[in-house]
């Protein structure tokens, strides 16, 4: 796992990527589903990535730095209710742009609320991530707010949409509340990045 985490730049536009080839790790999901907050969790460095309990928080691309080691990369959330059409307009060029072009993207986390299904944003985002021949995980954040046979019944939801996925493999429970399922995640990284 890495120890030391810093925040490097927020960006706007493609054109302003930071210019290095360290591999990337991207957050990326539904707006509200815990991403930044995630960053915080899996760093204990609570306030390095900015969360609200408003979604649509997360605007830009956000950069952080992993022990020199590897890129952590916060994407804004999508599908939030107040979005307009030109801003989920927005938010799909720029993601699907930068899923299908980056070259650095070494693994993606997904995060979903398993609390409900999978929404059509987030089969278009996992369909991206599968096109561009990405490496993924699912996360199901916010797993405290379950409890046993509703983390089932999620589970078993996940699967009829992504049957490829596997637990503790590439599909992971987490809570941003309880270190209860913090050791496979941390497992995964080491994994990919060490
Ligand atoms: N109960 C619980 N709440 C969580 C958890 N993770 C995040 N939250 C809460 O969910 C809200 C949204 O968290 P963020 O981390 O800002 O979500 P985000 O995905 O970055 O949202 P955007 O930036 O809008 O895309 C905040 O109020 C967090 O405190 C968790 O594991 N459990
Ligand atoms: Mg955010």
């Amino acid at each position: 796992m890495f120890k030391d985490i810093q925040f490097l730049k927020s960006v706007f536009e493609l054109e302003d990527l930071p210019k290095s080839d360290l591999p990337q790790l991207i957050l990326c999901g539904r707006s509200n589903v815990g991403k930044s907050s995630f960053i915080n969790s899996i760093s204990n460095r609570k306030g390095i990535a900015k969360t609200s309990s408003t979604p649509g928080k997360t605007r830009s691309i956000n950069f952080y730095k992993a022990d020199d080691k590897f890129f952590i990369v916060d994407l804004p959330g999508f599908g939030y209710a107040k979005t307009s059409l030109k801003e989920r307009e927005k938010w799909g060029k720029l993601v699907s742009k930068y899923i299908l072009e980056s070259t650095s993207i070494h693994h993606a986390f997904h995060l979903i609320d398993p609390r409900y299904e999978p929404t059509e944003l987030d089969v278009q985002l996992n369909l991206w991530l599968k096109t561009a021949n990405k490496d993924y995980s699912v996360i199901l954040s916010k797993a405290d707010k379950l409890n046993q046979s509703e983390t089932h019944k999620a589970i078993s939801t996940i699967h009829s949409f992504f049957p490829e996925l596997k637990l503790n493999k590439n599909l992971f429970l987490y809570s941003t509340v309880t270190g209860r399922w913090k050791k496979p995640i941390q497992k995964k990284i080491t994994e990919l990045f060490f």
